[in-house]
């Protein structure tokens, strides 16, 4: 076959199909290519891929219907023909009998780089235009916390971490870059839509030669990578917001606050000062209160807190760390930080959201960025935050919190996923199986057979992104790549918009989904929209046949990084920031009026509900792997690269490891009251003591799916993690974080058989 180009959310790349196997080389322009794309190699022919339609032997005998063998159960291999007529029929049955807000089509997930075929974007248009709506999902696990908070106190998301500070900026101007949660570039490797140019690595040594100073604040060393030249600052996971406030407190008592920039664009620093010093309860933040909680020494505390005085200052906080229990606080404090410095609106200075957790961030805008396939209209306006779904379905007709209003979780029967793996993404997997366990029906298109499938009723082989045609492009991105197919559908795989256009075709409402087009027919229809838009700026680029042929398209950028806060500083009356103050919201009434004790009118610091104990004496890191994008391809040869023995590796320090008699590749169990897990061990000094770290991503592979704390075999965290919500306010993901015990696993370790299909 020949050379093709093509794109994946860690990078753009040409690829050569050679046998069973790929040849892929990275884009040329790509600076820093990502190691993720050895995963895409061994991809096309694996075992775990699903070949043909599948359905579950339970749900096929017994029809629809609460059934708790979901995950043990066999399935029955079907013809398209059946497939196609099940699942329309059983669409008809609930959408008859319950009407669109009994259906859950969230469908959360990355699914791949084409802006197309984007499965989620596929599934909510077909829910829109064939069945009238859907019970939706709002925010993400990635930011649920930040994304709710950040309207109410400086602006939407996008402005503060897309459009915030650019990486040149910093590599121009910042003396200190106080990075919480730290830059790791296993992070900004990925990016939805795709990926061009990997440039971090190159920005951060420019900026470290230049002698900026990086500080990681992290319990991981591996946090900030060498090239940044750094400094780690370790502190017990989850306690950022009191080391914050302790800076505060610090800056406020030496006088070294700049009160000018407080008075002119916040509002609410007197009622935050107050509460520093302890005027109302008699309990100062200050740097001793903070050490004992976050353990990190009185004296570093107070040296910090001088070093960032007088200097140009960026303060980011890493999506990881709202993804806890009261995650809103680091990220507010964090921007409070600045502002306290002046730093906000200054080249290379002020707060930046999230800075390097993905490669969008810090980057800069193209003129117009590339349509998205139109979804129709939902019908049903009812939804959950995105981290709730188990709440949902274990409760429906319950009351919830959510920013302010008092919502109802709807009774759902079927939910309808494509793209996503809520059995990697979700936190307490064994109570997500006894969620899922109460639907009447669950309908998933898959590549492989991730653990979601295996708990599907109806399981659908989607083509993977390398068997079409799709068109990849992200907002920050200057090229739009030309997506070529470089092989045929695997088994009897076919596109999602393929499946979804015939089940429109026998649910009367084809020409409402598809408007008369083909796949093809709509990426160049697509296409056409972005060179009007493009046109509008007397911007001319080839026509479709033409980019199609080429495989690459550079588009024009802007140059906006921090456009929202430079204008606010330059003029803050002529460009108020888009809060009730229109300024930077220390405190804020609407926060405050919702009444709610997990996240009060201005931040704070308040301590998880689990803490380590004799029970559970560590925390466990459950963080993104660097292998692989969240769970796609963990049967990618780069990703299987990383286990040892086939297990996910686990970090721990070496003194932990002597006291509990482990050893570097000894098989551990991580355990705690939701269930236990196995893994490999690793010794390293680059953790905390009292901390292991475990990336996310490990396929989910129960011995027992049904057992009441189900054992892990392969090491997936999730089984291990709560699920609760970050706050009233934002209701968002928590699983970065959470409490285990660790020992030594002795005995027959069972093998991993994450990546064999079920019985059929
Ligand atoms: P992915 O592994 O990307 O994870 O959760 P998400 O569900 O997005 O799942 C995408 C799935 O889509 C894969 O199974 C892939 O095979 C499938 N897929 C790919 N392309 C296609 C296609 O074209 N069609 C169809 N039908 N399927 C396709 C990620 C989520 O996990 C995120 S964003 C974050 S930030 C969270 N992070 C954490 C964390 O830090 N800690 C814990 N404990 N848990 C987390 N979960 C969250």
């Amino acid at each position: 076959m020949t050379e093709v180009m093509h794109s994946s959310h860690w990078g753009a790349f040409r690829a050569r199909r050679e046998g069973d196997s790929l040849k892929i080389a990275p884009f040329s322009a790509d600076p820093d290519p990502s190691p993720l794309l050895g995963n895409l190699r061994n991809a096309l022919n694996h075992p775990a891929r699903v070949a043909r339609p599948m359905v579950r032997r339970g749900w096929l005998e017994k029809g629809p219907g609460a059934d708790a063998c979901r995950g043990l159960d066999s399935y029955v291999a079907v013809s398209w023909e059946e497939a196609y007529a099940l699942v329309a029929d059983e669409l008809r049955r609930v959408g008859e009998q319950y009407g669109p807000a009994a259906i859950f089509g969230g469908s959360y997930g990355w699914s791949s780089a084409g802006r197309f075929h984007h499965a989620q974007s596929q599934v909510h248009r077909f829910l829109n235009t064939v069945m009238g709506g859907y019970v939706r999902s709002v925010n993400s696990y990635s930011s649920g916390a930040a994304s709710v908070l950040l309207p109410h106190i400086v602006g939407d998301m996008n402005e503060i971490a897309r459009r915030g500070v650019s990486w040149e900026s910093i590599a121009q101007h910042s003396e200190v870059v106080l990075a919480f949660g730290g830059l790791a570039l296993k992070n900004s490797q990925v990016a939805s839509g795709g990926l061009s140019e990997h440039t971090e690595r190159g920005f951060m040594l420019q900026a470290a030669r230049r002698g900026a100073r990086f500080i990681s604040v992290s319990p991981l060393r591996s946090d900030l990578p060498d090239e940044a030249n750094g400094e780690w600052l370790p502190l017990i996971p989850g306690t950022d917001a009191a080391l914050i406030l302790a800076l505060l407190h610090e800056l406020t008592v030496q006088g070294l606050t700049d009160d000018d920039f407080l008075a002119r664009y916040t509002h609410g620093w007197p009622q935050m000062k107050a509460w520093l010093l302890g005027e109302e309860d008699g309990a100062a933040r200050d740097a001793a209160w903070a050490s004992a909680i976050c353990g990190v020494p009185v004296a570093q505390i107070r040296a910090l807190a001088q070093a960032l005085h007088g200097r140009r200052v960026l303060i980011t906080v890493a999506h990881a760390l709202q993804r806890a229990e009261h995650g809103e606080q680091p990220v507010w404090l964090g921007l409070v930080l600045a502002a306290a410095l002046g730093q906000p609106g200054l080249p290379g200075g002020g707060f930046t959201y999230a800075l390097g957790a993905l490669g969008h961030y810090g980057k800069h805008h193209n003129l117009v960025s590339f349509p998205a396939l139109p979804q129709g209209k939902n019908g049903i306006d009812r939804f959950i935050p995105v981290a709730r779904i188990a709440d949902m379905l274990l409760h429906p007709g319950e009351k919830f919190h959510y920013n302010g209003r008092h919502l109802t979780y709807p009774d759902i029967k079927l939910a309808y996923w494509a793209g996503g793996n809520p059995f990697h993404h979700h936190q307490d997997l064994a109570r997500l199986r006894q969620a899922f366990c109460r639907l009447d029906t669950l309908i998933v298109h898959e590549n492989a057979w991730t653990a979601t499938a295996r708990h599907a009723d109806i399981v659908l082989p989607a083509t993977m992104t390398l068997e079409r045609e799709d068109i990849g492009g992200a907002p920050t991105d200057r090229h739009l790549i030309a997506m070529q197919p470089v092989a045929t559908p695997y088994g009897e795989a076919r596109d999602d918009y393929q499946i979804f256009s015939e089940l429109a075709r026998r649910l009367g409402r084809e020409a409402a989904f598809t408007e008369g087009r083909d796949a093809r027919g709509w990426l160049a229809h697509l296409y056409g929209q972005l060179q009007e838009k493009l046109a509008a700026h007397q911007v001319d680029v080839p026509d479709f046949a033409t980019f199609w042929q080429q495989g690459v398209l550079a588009l024009p950028q802007l140059h906006d990084g921090g456009r929202m806060m430079n204008a606010f500083r330059a003029d803050p009356a002529a460009h108020p920031l888009p809060t009730p103050s229109g300024k930077i919201q220390i405190y804020s009434e609407a926060i405050a009026g919702f009444g709610y004790d997990d996240c009060p009118g201005h931040p704070v610091w308040r301590a998880p509900r689990e803490q380590p104990s004799a029970h559970c004496p560590f925390w466990l890191i459950a963080n993104q792997p660097a292998t692989r994008l969240h769970s796609q391809l963990d049967f990618g040869d780069y990703s299987c690269s990383g286990k040892r023995n086939g297990r996910e590796v686990c970090s721990l320090h070496p003194q932990d490891a002597q006291r509990l008699g482990i050893a570097d590749d000894d098989v551990i169990e991580l355990f705690n009251a939701r269930g236990h897990l196995l893994a490999s061990a690793r010794l390293t000094e680059g953790i905390m003591p009292g901390v292991v770290r475990l990336p996310t991503g490990a396929w989910y592979d129960p011995v027992d799916p049904a057992a009441a704390r189900p054992l892990c075999r392969h090491g997936n965290p999730n089984v291990l993690t709560q699920d609760i919500g970050t706050s009233s306010l934002a209701q968002g993901c928590t699983g970065q974080i959470t409490v285990v015990s660790v020992r030594k696993f002795t005995g027959e370790a069972p093998a991993v058989a994450a990546f064999t299909p079920p019985q059929g």
